[in-house]
């Protein structure tokens, strides 16, 4: 069954994350971090400080990410598949060192921010809407990475 109408709307109707855009960039980057603790090098804007800081930076890095996956629910939705608007996010994360396993782990801490975000509105279908329209993005992403 392809993207539905039901999930695009589902991940559109999410929009928490923006009312608390610093902490929510926080708790996002913080769960990352947990997961993949040496991925703070990688941040240009993190790795020179002690913990996560916010800072414009960070929060339109992590708006960006939200951003996109919100694109790639329209795309899907609308064409099956997802192309990636910029051409050079490839090269930009082959050249930052990430790797395919860091997909997973941005994957976890994006569901976890949705549901901490979401409160009550939370539920598995909403879940489900934001983790597919994810791996669409993040297949386009690993895929342009290989031929960066
Ligand atoms: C940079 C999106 C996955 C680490 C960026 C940028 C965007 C972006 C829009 C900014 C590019 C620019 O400067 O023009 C995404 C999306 C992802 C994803 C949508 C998944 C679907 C990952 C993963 C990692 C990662 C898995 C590894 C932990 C980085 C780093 C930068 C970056 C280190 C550079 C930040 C800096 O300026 O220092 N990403 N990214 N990204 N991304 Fe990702
Ligand atoms: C991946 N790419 C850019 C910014 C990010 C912020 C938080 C988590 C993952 C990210």
């Amino acid at each position: 069954m392809g993207f539905t109408d039901k999930q695009e709307a589902l991940v559109n109707s999410s929009s928490e994350f923006k009312q608390n855009l610093p902490g929510y960039s926080i708790l996002f980057y913080t769960i990352v971090l947990e997961k993949a603790p040496a991925a703070k090098g990688l941040f240009s804007f993190l790795k020179d400080t002690a913990g996560v800081e916010d800072s414009p930076k960070l929060q339109a890095h992590a708006e960006q990410v939200f951003g996109l996956v919100r694109d790639s629910a329209a795309q899907l939705r609308t064409k099956g598949e997802v192309v990636l608007g910029n051409a050079t996010l490839g090269a930009i994360h082959v050249q930052k060192g990430v790797t395919n396993p860091h997909f997973v782990v941005v994957k976890e801490a994006l569901l976890q921010t949705i549901k901490k975000a979401s409160g009550n509105n939370w539920s598995e279908e909403l879940n489900t809407a934001w983790e597919v329209a994810y791996d669409g993005l993040a297949t386009a992403i690993k895929k342009a990475m290989k031929t960066a």
